[in-house]
């Protein structure tokens, strides 16, 4: 049995998403995990695979830290249900986790500082605080979020546009049917979501119904995760 290792906030909350594209590529290819929460303080759960990030796997003899090299290990370990059917399939996964890595992540980041510090487990706190400050340069992170959230969700959206292109032909960013690329998306919305009540899209939006479609999917696995 995989054993996934994920990021946990109080209240056995599990925002990050990276983790979530993890488990979205397990639940594709049909395979059964268990599940190890790691707080920010409790690296030493993943010692043993030399990381200090989540996720990471246990996969029998194979030990794998990276969520990219995850998936790329589930489809050469496990055949059944491939997640990259062809070299082109690979190269736009990896395009796509790229451009959400690169600018949908960081366009959200401000907008949910706050209450991300506000729902981390009081024992990770002051990591939390410390190794976030580092990147913002300062502590006070409700006063950051409010200040980004003045400008409202409308950059946000405004950076989400090359997906909307996209989902206005068809319901998911891989056609008929989603798959990776999809999953890397979805994980920065579960990330929100988890972290915080704030409305980042409208609900005409394209990208609005494809992230309900999202979260509907592997029955409803996103849909029922623990919501701010
Ligand atoms: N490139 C890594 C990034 C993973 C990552 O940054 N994970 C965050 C959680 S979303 C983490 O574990 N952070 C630990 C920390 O900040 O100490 C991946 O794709 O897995």
């Amino acid at each position: 049995m995989i054993t996934l290792y994920d990021l946990v906030f109080q209240d056995d909350r599990r925002p990050s998403p990276f983790c979530w594209r993890a488990k979205f590529a397990l639940k594709h290819k049909g395979l059964a995990w268990r599940d190890e929460p790691v707080g920010f303080t409790e690296k030493e759960k993943i010692a043993f695979a030399q990381s200090q990030t989540l996720p990471v796997i246990h996969d029998g003899a194979h030990v794998v830290k990276d969520s990219w090299a995850i998936v790329r290990h589930l489809d050469k370990a496990h055949h059944e249900q491939p997640l990259f059917k062809s070299e082109m399939a690979l190269s736009y996964a990896h395009f796509v986790a790229g451009w959400v890595d690169t600018t949908v992540h960081p366009a959200l980041f401000p907008l949910l500082i706050g209450d991300l510090y506000d729902r981390v487990r009081p024992a990770d706190k002051s990591y939390f605080q410390e190794s976030r400050a580092k990147r913002l340069g300062t502590t006070d992170f409700a006063a950051f979020q409010a200040k980004a959230r003045e400008k409202g969700p409308a950059a946000f959206r405004a950076v989400l546009e090359p997906a909307r292109r996209v989902l206005k032909e068809q319901p998911f960013l891989c056609g008929e049917h989603p798959a990776y690329p999809d999953y890397a998306l979805v994980g920065a919305f579960l990330w929100a979501r988890v972290a915080s009540p704030f409305a980042l899209l409208e609900s005409d939006d394209p990208v609005h119904a494809w992230r309900e479609r999202m979260l509907d999917l592997f029955d409803g696995m996103g849909r029922k995760a623990k919501a701010a």
